[in-house]
């Protein structure tokens, strides 16, 4: 982000290098508050902590940077020292006798270093280990408090500091970012009654509707243990053994098969809690609720050639873009909305809310925008932050409460469980990234790595020594929805779970054309990984209870016919399903127009360099990231005698890691281009991927030579290509920053 980055000062809230001044989150707001009332936008937070000190902080403050400073290293004009702060005289050379001899048994400086360097690693997270994760806060449109009183809702303008970490969830730590999957989309808020996690994905529903079931799909999805293939890819025998065998999850499948599971970048996806929550007023009522979280960014993704061929061209892909953006002050934000509805309602459609397979269609129930979360502030130390974070379901706080689907019941257990062996010990509360701004008083005490320094002699309640301190807060503390429950102990699951496919119809039949054939194509794909013939015809036979022409074109691409479909659990009528537009991706456009954008410019000796200069500094004022990218590094001389600097090459800057292409004009500079593989390659790759080409004067004929055709493949005129001529340059640049903006142009596809 070289051309941004020139544009906006170099992170200006990082504390760590800019200095305590320059800790104050600038506004960072580029989205209007859907209430007027919140415009004001002051900060409100109230504070008497020990860790916050008393009264007001500066408007946008991030009270998390103060607990954090405590453990902020920074060795400039620093000696180095041993652990225990021993100054280092020679830190190249190990103690030995004589030059040639061996190495004493008391050198403790070299043998502290290497059994530290030991025990660097920790345990990847079981699932989920691939992930990048960013700060910020959360900004209260309005006041919740008829609704709930959770903290972050007190007060229009109100801001929460927040972590956000986003991930993978089948591949190990080291795997490429771009793989068909499901990805995290986990929040820490940091508020003064505690913590609070929202531990969500970017699809709202689940492959499975009992937690029971969970270590059973782990298991199938991850690398196969004979023999630790296939990474982070769910393209393989056991993955789609277990699910064909788990009707449930065939609406989940339809999500995984769309392009929400290769998205563009973690700023262009939605995130959902997924299961149904309660919020709590002050006056105990309560009401379910589900989360969405819907970016300014748009909601875009990748072509399915692109990722794959991404995973080598930049595994970090989503990392660096996600770092890149809020490096260069491009904050990327999304939009809170609850789905809100009584015990009563819920009851009255047509499928459970408790089933975690099962959305909530927004024609049933429409959003609620209640506030945005703006991502603004990179970690200073990815294992500190990112690697230590601890999410948990079971972190909650007064006002939200949980429903009883099964699937988060398991997970409440979970993750406070597998924190344990994943960070070590009981104590995990205590690392600066996990620890709330809250103050935290028990009587737990002990385990490994404890930091508190408890004071007294009172670890105990009731107590009178300790004058009843710390006391319970009654009705000011966490209280359960006391949810009336009179049942049978029994193993089994609800009437409506039965109904497998009803939402897996609604889901395919809301998708437009170009996202029904990706998902047959990913189906495709991955069956025919699928070494077992009988696996394959079982998914098939499952998609024919979702949707015939699913089903078929599926069955076609395997060369197999269309199977009887599984038997159905239930066949009870599902009155309310019509196709919901708003399950498309293409629903939501953005509000970022080509704001971080990445555009690749050709150039080679002969160009027309006045031409590309000014294309580049047009695509820069509106936000855009320009890249010259040549044969190799160094200086090319346009036709008129001007310069221009490669600032990549197209070894270093494939095709993929672009948005766009701009051909430039100058007749020897195109022939030049036309001889070269990697030309040729970069202009069909953004041509094959749907992206927008901006082609300048003479740059039609690289075009020509790369085969890419002048119209789409129905004959009409391709609203993606575009061209240029001299005077008319100025129209063309604005119809390419529209077709940027809309991101592809899929009416090239040809499967
Ligand atoms: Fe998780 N999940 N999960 N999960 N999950 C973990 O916790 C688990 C589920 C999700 O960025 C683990 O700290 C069970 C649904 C995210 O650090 C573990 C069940 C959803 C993350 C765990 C589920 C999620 C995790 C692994 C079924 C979407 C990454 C390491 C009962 C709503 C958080 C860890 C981060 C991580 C268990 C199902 C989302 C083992 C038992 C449904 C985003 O605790």
């Amino acid at each position: 982000s070289q051309g941004l980055a020139a544009a906006m000062p170099f992170n200006p809230n990082k504390a760590g290098e800019y200095g305590d001044a320059a800790r104050t989150p600038a506004q960072g707001a580029t989205h209007a508050p859907a209430d007027p009332a919140a415009t004001g936008s002051t900060s409100t937070e109230t504070i008497a902590s020990a860790k916050l000190g008393k009264g007001q902080p500066a408007p946008g403050g991030n009270p998390t940077t103060d607990p954090l400073d405590r453990v902020r290293v920074d060795a400039a004009g620093q000696r180095l020292t041993t652990n225990q702060g021993v100054p280092v005289a020679d830190n190249q050379h190990s103690l030995k006798i004589g030059l040639r001899g061996p190495t004493a048994m008391e050198d403790f400086i070299l043998r502290e270093k290497l059994t530290h360097f030991d025990h660097e690693r920790i345990p990847e997270r079981v699932v989920h280990a691939r992930g990048s994760a960013a700060h910020g806060y959360f900004e209260c449109y309005r006041e919740l408090g008829a609704l709930t009183r959770a903290a972050p809702f007190a007060q229009a303008g109100k801001r929460t500091p927040l972590f956000t970490r986003f991930s993978t969830v089948a591949g190990e730590r080291g795997s490429a970012d771009t793989v068909r999957d499901v990805r995290g989309f986990a929040v820490k808020f940091y508020t003064e009654e505690g913590n609070w996690d929202l531990v969500g994905n970017n699809i709202p529903v689940f492959f499975i509707q009992d937690a029971m079931k969970f270590p059973d799909l782990v298991h199938a999805v991850k690398t196969e243990p004979h023999h630790g293939m296939p990474q982070a890819s769910s393209a393989h025998d056991t993955f789609w053994d277990f699910v064909s065998l788990m009707p449930e999850s065939t609406h989940m499948l339809l999500w995984q098969m769309s392009d929400r599971a290769i998205p563009r970048s973690y700023r262009t996806m939605q995130g959902f809690g997924v299961h149904t929550f309660r919020l709590v007023n002050a006056a105990g009522e309560s009401q379910f609720c589900k989360f969405h979280w819907t970016p300014m960014q748009g909601t875009h993704s990748l072509v399915w050639d692109e990722a794959a061929k991404l995973t080598g061209a930049d595994a970090d892909f989503h990392r660096r873009d996600l770092w890149e953006a809020i490096e260069a002050g491009q904050f990327p934000e999304w939009e809170l909305g609850l789905q809100v509805f009584s015990e009563e309602q819920a009851a009255s459609f047509a499928f459970d809310v408790l089933d975690p397979t099962k959305l909530v269609p927004e024609e049933l129930v429409p959003l609620l925008p209640v506030g945005k979360m703006v991502l603004n502030r990179n970690p200073d130390n990815f294992f500190a932050e990112t690697e230590q974070v601890a999410f948990c379901t079971a972190h909650i706080v007064p006002g939200i409460d949980f429903s009883n689907d099964p699937l988060l019941q398991g997970r409440i257990h979970s993750y406070l469980d597998t924190q344990i062996s994943r960070l070590g010990g009981a104590n995990f509360h205590e690392i600066p990234i996990n620890s709330p701004i809250a103050p935290v008083q028990n009587n737990q005490r002990d385990g490994m790595h404890r930091q508190a320094l408890n004071r007294g002699r009172v670890n105990y309640e009731p107590n009178s020594l300790g004058g009843g301190c710390p006391f319970q807060a009654g009705a000011a503390g966490f209280t359960s929805f006391p949810e009336r429950v009179a049942e049978d102990k029994v193993r089994g699951s609800a009437e409506l779970f039965a109904d497998h496919y009803s939402q897996a119809r609604l889901f395919y039949e809301s998708q437009s054309a170009v996202e029904q054939n990706h998902i047959a194509a990913a189906f495709r794909f991955e069956l025919t990984r699928v070494q077992t013939p009988a696996v394959r015809a079982r998914v098939v036979a499952a998609l024919a209870n979702v949707h015939p022409v699913l089903a078929g074109a599926v069955a076609a691409g395997l060369g197999i016919e269309i199977p009887p479909p599984l038997p159905l659990a239930t066949d009870r009528p599902m009155p309310e399903y019509a196709p919901s537009p708003a399950l498309s991706l293409f629903s939501r456009p953005g509000q970022t127009g080509i704001r971080t954008r990445k555009v690749a410019l050709l150039v080679a000796d002969g160009v027309d360099g006045a031409m590309v200069r000014e294309v580049y500094a047009a695509l820069l004022a509106d936000g855009a990231v320009p890249r010259l990218v040549g044969a190799r590094l160094g200086r090319v001389e346009g036709v008129d005698g001007s310069e221009l600097d490669v600032e990549i090459t197209f070894e270093a800057g494939a095709s993929v890691l672009y948005d766009a292409v701009v051909v430039p004009d100058g007749e020897f500079g195109v022939a030049a281009l036309g001889r070269d593989a990697d030309a040729l390659d970069f202009v069909r790759q953004q041509y094959r991927h749907c992206k927008p080409i901006l082609v300048l004067g003479a740059g039609a004929g690289l075009l020509h030579e790369a085969g890419v055709p002048p119209a789409l493949p129905d004959g009409g005129a391709d609203p993606s290509l575009i061209g240029a001529h001299g005077e008319d340059l100025a129209q063309a640049l604005a119809a390419f920053k529209e077709a940027l903006s809309r991101h592809r142009s899929f009416g090239r596809e040809t499967d």
